[in-house]
């Protein structure tokens, strides 16, 4: 049987370290056993190389002898997937406070995505499963567990931890570089030949206090390289949002506590990070898509002004296959953004005057408040997985890939759906 040849990309992106680079300049990984110790990676890591000689499969053939798959940059020699030879990325980074929700949010969207897309006729797969398992553990802790009767938590990530962040030496110096969630996703109307490498940047909120000088770039550099920035704003922590949800229940409401932060500094450093390495005069817009994903939703929607249509944003097309509503998605940033303008209106109006296309929507990652249980000597607060009912997680993500890719969203699902900012 004829072999399909493979259709590289001319220039490609480390979702590592962003350098760019042609497809015949990446280095393959050693795995023969005695070939290890790298001058980037460190003594356990495979060396790289570049192949002089191929089996007859194609693939390349390390110094000593042994077939190697696994393809890395030219760089930073972090193992990239090899779909990202072939497919254009999507890169997403997801910024918010400390406890705004992103923990939650991140494994309630990639499990709902691996559960809705098939059947609107997409596919999606881990681009680089090594990549993905601080995720899979995630996911699998809230929506797969043996035991869904017994209350689970997420854990805080450290930040500091090997499992966030990879160190490499690169011209003798040391750069923490983030570690990002890498899935393979192809597209209908694509005949099975295009999709896209969809690229996730988790951030600690930490990096984003404003004064946190110590924890700059790299690690929050991607926030540069990506086409869509989700902001996670967690209503629940404004007190003027709190004020009103208590005196619309008449009660204290659970999942409302105290918290002094304010989020629109954390959406003020994002953006100042974003125009400095871009060097954005200052009444340029920047021209990437910000989401401002409204976390938390089972608590603040009483003040949304309508009801949330279903549990994701997706309704039958003509012929009853599935389709992202964006009709839907778009009345209700119409929706959330009114709202905010009510209760916190310097959120919109950062967000507006410095991103040319801005949507709102709201998410809920949970479908309710985390309840208190105990654990060993302490008391933790968590879930039970059988009580999870995630709700809209995956408008934002619907949005991303119309704006990316029009002809799968809204018609530029952007500026139809987008609620204000100028596009
Ligand atoms: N009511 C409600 N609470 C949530 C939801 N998602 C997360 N939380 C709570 O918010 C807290 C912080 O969430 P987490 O994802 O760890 O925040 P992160 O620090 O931004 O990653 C957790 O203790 C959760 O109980 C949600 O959809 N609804
Ligand atoms: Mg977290
Ligand atoms: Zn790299």
């Amino acid at each position: 049987m004829a072999k399909k040849k493979l259709k590289l990309r001319k220039w490609i992106r480390c979702p590592h370290c962003w350098h760019r680079f042609r497809p015949w300049d990446c280095v393959f990984i050693a795995s023969h056993d005695s070939l290890r110790g790298d001058p980037v990676l460190g003594d356990d890591a495979f060396v790289r190389f570049l192949p002089s000689r191929f089996t007859s499969n194609g693939h390349a053939i390390d110094p000593n002898g042994s077939e190697s798959r696994d393809v890395a940059c030219p760089r930073c020699h972090l193992q990239i997937p090899r779909s990202i030879l072939e497919l254009p990325l999507v890169t997403i980074s997801i910024v918010g406070a400390p406890s705004s929700g992103k923990s939650y949010y991140l494994a309630a969207m990639t499990n709902g995505l691996r559960r809705a897309l098939p059947q609107l006729g997409w596919t999606i797969a881990d681009a680089d499963p090594a990549a993905n398992t601080l995720l899979h553990e995630q996911e699998e802790k809230l929506f797969l567990a043996s035991r869904p009767d017994k209350p689970v938590r997420l854990e805080k990530t450290d930040v500091a931890s090997s499992r966030l962040y990879h160190s490499v030496r690169i011209d003798e110096q040391v750069l923490t570089l983030p570690k990002p969630f890498q899935f393979t996703i192809t597209n209908p109307g694509a005949n099975g030949a295009g999709g896209h490498v969809l690229v996730l940047y988790d951030n600690a909120g930490e990096h984003f206090l404003p004064g946190n000088e110590s924890m700059r770039e790299p690690v929050t550099e991607h926030l540069t390289h990506s086409d869509i920035v989700f902001f996670l704003l967690d209503p629940t922590q404004d007190p003027r949002i709190r004020a009103q949800i208590r005196s619309l229940a008449g009660e204290p409401v659970d999942g409302c506590d105290d918290s002094p932060l304010r989020q629109e500094l954390v959406l003020n450093e994002t953006i100042v990070r974003i125009r400095k390495s871009l060097g954005l005069p200052t009444n340029e817009k920047h021209k990437a898509l910000l989401m401002i994903v409204l976390a938390k939703a089972d608590v603040w929607a009483p003040l949304l002004g309508h009801e949330l249509n279903g549990d994701e944003p997706v309704r039958a097309d003509s012929n009853g296959v599935g389709k992202f509503d964006f009709n839907s998605i778009g009345y209700t940033s119409k929706d959330c953004r009114a709202m905010l303008s009510k209760t916190s209106p310097e959120v919109v109006s950062i967000a507006e005057s410095s991103f040319s296309r801005v949507i709102y929507v709201p998410v809920s990652a949970t479908g309710g408040p985390a309840e208190e249980f105990r654990d060993g000597d302490a008391m933790q607060k968590g879930y039970r997985p059988q009580d999870i009912r995630p709700k809209w997680v995956l408008a934002p993500i619907a949005c991303a890939l119309g704006y990316v890719e029009p002809h799968l969203g809204p018609q530029a699902g952007a500026s139809r759906a987008s609620s204000g900012g100028g596009s």
